[in-house]
């Protein structure tokens, strides 16, 4: 079980052959300098190689009609003028003689990733293909798209295997209007697409590329346009959108298999936050991306992260600007009689008058009118991303409680070592009164795990604590993470654990404790709020508020604690850690009381090691207690924590 690369070095034969610098892009050197990036980071060999072969005309009349195929076979045999001629009655496209076999050969490769993936050969991959496709229509060529590789894909998952739902998240920085199209009326494929369109000045020019179309008759809600207004979009833009946007509908919808077109010449490609969806079913099939360079370094990094190494964190100012949040609410407004998640999200609990004059004017003064985060220095952050070695030991446990009781994956390493005794008892002592000494073995390995997650030497870890040990646990945790000059450590402490007495206020540590009837603040570091009974609330939780503040927060160390009554299902979780491996680079220190680690241990630490996560199951509506503690919260921390904002301030 692993990932797919389908590819085939024939695809590099169509070129243009004549003038024209609208096509001159689309060329061969895009795949094989995104496959030469493959091969000298050592990717290649780690994937399952997939030699593509044509799809039949059967396959491609899934989508495309029968005088088109024929249409486009005939290409074949014509000259260069003709070829010319014939292009021209399409926008931005170019035919070659060897058109029909590389698109087929393009169709194909997508086909068969769905195949390798639907029946368990692999768990995700990556078609390498040109031309892309979706563009690509019924009876249409457009913008370089031939065959609409990932629509025929999404039939023909629903054909061969009875799939029922299917989302396809486009990337790519145009508009997937073929894909659009082909699926307007249709419910069982949701299409998700965030794309430039400058209020429609930007290729391809449709006003049908806005929020407001939404898919017709039966598809009604399952079009998903996020446009862009504004160049410039940066990680806290896509972000928001993911958090506030895509990830909300993507687990109501439910998905049996996940579609990527992955275009990069839009941004880098994380797949990461789309792992969790879909039992991990994730086919992504390459579209755009012209710039040679950054094309090849999104393709490592969209591979690496499909292998299941942890994406480096994201780097910049976490602050989506105003014309995202126009955009991101523009959608919302778009789309919110037809999900109920939405309906939760933007449900006004509380209105602006509820800020506090600070709070306005705080709000007022971290307002910033430019999109904050500069692309120019992409190429040396990428390079650096893509050095930094991986940790020998991935997942690492200390417990309290024999391992075999435990039921770990294959791959998880029991911890041994430990830190001086001496050391260990002067930690210790500083909660003399809640550490046995039979907990101070125990402590000893906990420590020595930290230490191995703050050197590189391990990625991430689960240990185990008696349950009068886990607060006074955590607590050492944090002030040796500080000792060890951590800049920032982001404790998620759910159930009974009261905060440290004298945690530092003073930034470094963002302390958010999961238990109770209501939720509390004690300062823009440090909080409260409940853990939601429904799976709606709780999804609310962790993508509207938990993962916003960590992306915000941008911690260098998380340590997740499960304490006494944390009431985690172990679903619920397996998805806690597995996300919140994204904002920190996978270095997720969990402490869990004992009582609950048999149950837990398993799904945690496939978690950790970067399987998805067991279904939340049916989606149920949060409650309208639980809305209002997330609203009591948001309203409050959106000052400080940007991406916590949903919908731009009023003018
Ligand atoms: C697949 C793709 C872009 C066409 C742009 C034409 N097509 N100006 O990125
Ligand atoms: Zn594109």
């Amino acid at each position: 079980m692993g990932t797919a690369l389908v590819y085939h070095e024939d695809m590099t034969a169509t070129r243009l052959l004549w003038d024209d610098p609208e096509c001159e892009i689309e060329c061969p050197e895009r795949l094989t300098a995104a496959l030469d990036g493959l091969r000298q980071r050592g990717l290649e060999e780690r994937c399952l190689c997939l030699s593509a072969c044509e799809a039949s005309e059967e396959e491609l009349g899934l989508v495309h009609s029968p005088e088109y195929i024929a249409l486009v076979q005939k290409t074949q045999t014509l000259d260069k003028e003709e070829l010319h001629a014939l292009s021209k009655q399409y926008n931005a496209v170019y035919f070659h003689p060897d058109t029909f076999h590389c698109a087929r050969l393009a169709a194909g490769a997508a086909l068969q990733l769905v195949d390798a993936v639907l029946t368990g050969a692999v768990h995700n991959g990556l078609a390498l293909v040109r031309p892309p496709g979706h563009h690509s229509q019924r009876a249409a060529a457009n913008g370089f798209c031939v065959f609409n590789n990932v629509a025929l894909a999404a039939k023909h998952a629903k054909q061969k295997y009875g799939l029922q739902r299917i989302l396809i998240v486009d990337w790519d920085v145009h508009h997937g209007q073929g894909i659009q199209y082909i699926f307007n009326d249709d419910p069982s494929v949701l299409y998700f697409s965030w794309h430039r369109y400058e209020h429609g000045s930007f290729w391809p020019f449709l006003p049908e590329s806005d929020a407001d179309a939404v898919g017709q008759g039966q598809g009604q809600g399952f079009t998903v346009n996020l446009p862009w207004n504004q160049v410039g979009m940066g990680n806290a833009d896509y972000l928001a959108a993911f958090l506030h946007v895509l990830l909300p509908l993507a687990f109501e919808f439910d998905p049996e298999l996940v579609l990527v077109s992955a275009g990069f010449d839009s941004a880098i490609g994380d797949p990461e936050l789309l792992q969790v969806l879909a039992g991990g079913r994730i086919c992504a099939v390459l579209e755009g991306g012209y710039h040679l360079e950054s094309l090849a370094q999104s393709v490592c990094m969209m591979v690496q992260t499909l292998l299941g190494d942890p994406t480096p964190p994201l780097l910049g100012l976490m602050v989506p600007c105003q014309s995202a949040l126009e955009s991101i609410q523009s959608v919302q407004t778009a789309q919110t009689p037809y999900w109920t998640s939405l309906q939760q999200n933007v449900a006004p609990v509380l209105s602006s008058s509820t800020h506090s004059p600070e709070e306005r004017s705080l709000r007022l003064l971290g307002e910033s009118p430019t999109c904050a985060v500069a692309e120019d220095s992409l190429s040396p952050l990428l390079d650096q991303l893509c050095l930094r070695p991986a940790p020998p030991i991935c997942t690492a446990v200390a417990s309290t409680v024999p391992g075999a009781a435990l039921c770990l994956p294959p791959g998880v390493l029991h911890q041994e070592g430990s830190v001086l005794r001496e050391e260990t008892e002067a930690w210790a002592r500083l909660h003399k009164s809640r550490f046995q000494d039979e907990d101070l073995a125990t402590l000893g390995k906990i420590l020595c795990l930290l230490d191995g997650i703050m050197d590189g030497q391990i990625r991430n870890a689960i240990a185990t604590t008696t349950a009068l040990a886990t607060a006074a646990t955590l607590d050492v945790l944090i002030q040796r993470c500080l000792a060890r000059r951590a800049q920032r450590v982001l404790c998620v402490a759910l159930g009974q654990l009261d905060r440290p007495l004298d945690l530092a206020d003073d930034g470094r540590i963002l302390w958010l404790n999961i238990r109770g009837k209501d939720a509390a603040i004690q300062s823009m570091f440090h909080f409260s709020t409940p853990l939601p009974q429904t799976t709606g609330g709780f999804l609310s939780l962790i993508l509207g508020l938990v993962l916003p503040l960590a992306y915000g927060f941008q911690p260098d160390m998380v340590l997740m604690a499960l304490g006494p009554a944390h009431g985690l299902q172990n679903a619920q979780a397996a998805l806690l850690a597995a996300m919140l491996r994204s904002p920190v680079g996978g270095r997720i220190l969990a402490v869990v009381e004992e009582e609950s680690i048999r149950l837990l241990a398993r799904s945690l630490a496939q978690a950790l090691h970067g399987e998805t996560p067991p279904s939340l199951g049916p989606f149920s509506k949060a409650t309208p207690e639980e809305i209002q503690a997330l609203m009591f919260l948001k309203a409050r921390l959106e000052a400080r924590w940007k991406l916590l904002q949903v919908a731009a301030p009023p003018p």
